[in-house]
Formats: C-alpha cells, sequence, structure tokens
C-alpha cells in the first residue's frame, strides 16, 4: 500500500496517472496547499521542503516504508518499483530521463511560474515577468512539438514516466496561450494520452478533490507564495 500526499496541481496529477497506470493499491491524503497544510510539522517529516506529490511506500526496499517527495524522484521510483514506463536498454532509458529532466526543469517551473505571473501577480505588477515566462513556455511548447514530431513518445517509440511527467501541465495549452491549431505533433500526442483508461481514472479522482484555491485569503495566499510578511528579507 503506498500513503499519497496529494492535491489537484499538475505535479500531483503526474503522481494519479503512474498509480493508476502501474495498477499500485494507494490511499489518498489531501494536503491542502491553500490552506498551509503543507507547513505542518507531521507534514515537513515526510517532505522537509513542503511541497506535494509525496508518497510513502509501506512496502519500500526490504519491506520497510520508503518515503519519496519531488514528482520526479518518485515517477522514477515507481518505474523501477514495478518494471514499467522506463526502458530496460541504457540508451533508451537515457532518452526517457534526458526528457523527464526537461520536464522537471523546464516546463514545470517555466509553466508554474507563467500560471503565478498570469492569475496571482499584483494587480498593475509590470509585466516583465509575465512576458518572460509567456515566451519561454512557447519556446518549450515548440521543443516538444519538433520532439514529437521526431518520436511517437517524448522518451522514443513507447510511452514512458516523461510523458506522464509532462503531460499534465500541457493540459491547460490553451491558458496558457498556446493553441494547439498549429501543433499536429503535441495535438496527435496529447490525444492519444487522454484516451488512456488509467489517464482517465486518475484525472476524474482529482476532479472530484475539493481545495480551498478559490476560497483561499489574500494572507493564505501570501503564506503559499512567501510574499507579504512571509516574504524572506
Ligand atoms: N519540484 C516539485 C514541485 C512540487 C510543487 O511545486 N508542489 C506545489 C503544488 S501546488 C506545492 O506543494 N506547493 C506548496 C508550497 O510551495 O508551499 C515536484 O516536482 O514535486
Amino acid at each position: 500500500m503506498i500513503d499519497f500526499y496529494a492535491l489537484t496541481s499538475p505535479n500531483v496529477q503526474k503522481v494519479y496517472i503512474m498509480l493508476e497506470e502501474c495498477g499500485l493499491p494507494y490511499t489518498e491524503h489531501y494536503v491542502d496547499v491553500w490552506k498551509g497544510d503543507q507547513f505542518k510539522p507531521e507534514f515537513l517529516k515526510i517532505n522537509p521542503n513542503n511541497k506535494i506529490p509525496a508518497i510513502v511506500d509501506r512496502d519500500g526496499p526490504g519491506g520497510e516504508p520508503y518515503t519519496v517527495f519531488e514528482s520526479g524522484a518518485i515517477l522514477m521510483y515507481l518505474a523501477e518499483k514495478t518494471g514499467k514506463f522506463m526502458p530496460k536498454d541504457i540508451a533508451q532509458r537515457y532518452d526517457v530521463i534526458q526528457w523527464l529532466m526537461i520536464q522537471l526543469t523546464g516546463v514545470g517551473p517555466m509553466f508554474g511560474q507563467l500560471t503565478h505571473f498570469k492569475l496571482f501577480a499584483p494587480k498593475g505588477a509590470d509585466s516583465y515577468g509575465h512576458d518572460r515566462y509567456q515566451s519561454e513556455v512557447k519556446r518549450l511548447y515548440e521543443v516538444l512539438e519538433q520532439r514529437l514530431g521526431a518520436s511517437p513518445f517524448l522518451g522514443g517509440s513507447e510511452y514512458s514516466i516523461a510523458d506522464i511527467a509532462t503531460f499534465p501541465w500541457t493540459r491547460n495549452h490553451d491558458a496558457q496561450g498556446v493553441p494547439f491549431t498549429d501543433k499536429p505533433n503535441l495535438t496527435r500526442w496529447f490525444d492519444a494520452i487522454s484516451a488512456r483508461p488509467a489517464v482517465k481514472a486518475a484525472l476524474a479522482k482529482v476532479a472530484q478533490i475539493k481545495s480551498n484555491r478559490e476560497t483561499a485569503t489574500d494572507d493564505q495566499k501570501d503564506q503559499f507564495f512567501g510574499r507579504g510578511k512571509y516574504a524572506r528579507a
């Protein structure tokens, strides 16, 4: 059994998809980051970096409980545990890891910052941050489009944890200012992944989760974003 510390964000959706794809049993524990649950001492024992997702595998290495945080590490751990969605061949495996790293170091942070500047920047803030991330998000989508023109999936010929990591971040492509009208390869890839039964099951679960996102107070948002009285001097 896996304890899964979750809510609704794209990094969490990756883990829902992976658990459903692998058919692993799991128990959800919601950590409402909009209420500050990630700062509670009991959660900080699981992830000292106060972020979801995190898992505790009750049947970890040596039969002992094992905690994993960081979505990329969780996907790699579950791939290794199950032997799924990560090729055995070294070159093929590193093809997957490279595209996984592009998600972890590029797509996730840049798309996340764009969302922040689009939705949560103070009114009247200058547009420098927004414009910088918008341009970088468009560039990254061009890189993905080109890759998917040369390869069926991001990591190669097979669906892998590189796709599982990237797909949730692309679900809001219209809101991110990148309609797929001129992106046939991303469209093909996106539709194929959306149609997978495990992906549908995972997203149905996510859709039912209620968070404090719409009702968070200004203070709760400041705490989440580390600004206002929560900003480090
Ligand atoms: N690099 C991390 C990022 C995780 C992340 O940003 N999680 C957000 C989800 S909304 C979070 O928990 N934020 C709470 C906070 O930063 O206080 C991963 O890939 O797992």
